[in-house]
């Protein structure tokens, strides 16, 4: 039968065409807020290989990881640190230059840290939900340590630390040689738009402050949680215009049938 196109059928036929358009935008809402529900571990450091602990442990996949590397850290550095629990637990020690002062701002010119870069493949971004890590002074105090974490994306900047953690006051406290194993931290990243929908780089810097030459943290399970998410190109959008016009062309033959 044909219609005949009024004013009635002119209605009709646009909200057909707008229905499921709607849905459709209802749809990607949809898959949007599922993703952001979950993360994975986009790399970790679990310091148990002999001869390369300071590689990534495990990384998904569409992101590259780098072995954690110091910068002014004293001779020796980085080494290894056994905990005797059966099965042993391997940690990273990082002897410091120390000395300087223990704020933010002092760690920043003292230029002692370790750092980490993540690099989504092509085609790829990564937003980042948390990072947590065990850490541990390996020497018995009490000597102020102090233990800051930044990234290029936040800033190196006095104030614009993620995490800071001492062994003498404030919290959180990091625990000295008493403990079987050292105190677990996260770190939640979830808060800052500079650390999502990253499509280049991002650096974590883990600085510390000690009061003499070669006092060491050690750390391990450095893990890093987001998600991976597929780049959408230019050239997709078109093609979703494209398959609306689509839509739009069989909605109005079948209206016209
Ligand atoms: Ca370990
Ligand atoms: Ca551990």
């Amino acid at each position: 039968m044909h219609m005949k196109t009024t004013p009635q059928t002119q209605a009709l036929l646009s909200s057909t065409i707008r229905r499921p358009l709607g849905s459709l935008a209802l749809f990607s809402a949809a898959l949007f807020s599922a993703a952001s529900l979950h993360a994975d571990v986009l790399a970790a450091y679990d310091m148990q290989t002999a001869g390369a602990r300071t590689n990534a442990s495990s990384v998904l996949s569409g992101v590259t990881a780098t072995s954690l590397t110091g910068n002014n850290l004293a001779s020796g550095s980085p080494g290894s640190a056994t905990f005797s629990a059966a099965p042993s637990d391997f940690y990273t020690t990082w002897a410091f230059i120390g000395a300087g002062g223990s704020t933010a701002a002092n760690v920043i010119s003292s230029g002692d840290y370790f750092r980490l870069t993540l690099t989504p493949t092509a085609g790829n971004s990564i937003t980042l939900s948390s990072l947590s890590f065990d850490i541990f002074a390996a020497t018995a105090g009490p000597s102020a340590r102090q233990l800051y974490l930044f990234s290029d994306k936040t800033g190196f900047a006095g104030g614009s630390e993620l995490f800071t953690g001492s062994t003498v006051s404030g919290s959180p406290l990091i625990p000295y040689n008493t403990a079987a194993a050292g105190q677990n931290y996260s770190v939640d990243l979830s808060g800052y738009g500079a650390l999502a929908n990253i499509t280049d780089s991002v650096t974590f810097r883990f600085y510390t402050q000690t009061p003499t030459a070669s006092q060491s943290l050690a750390l391990d399970d450095i893990t890093i949680n987001g998600i991976v998410a597929t780049v959408t190109e230019p050239s997709a959008f078109a093609l979703l215009g494209l398959s609306g016009l689509a839509l739009l062309a069989v909605s109005r033959r079948r209206c016209q049938v």
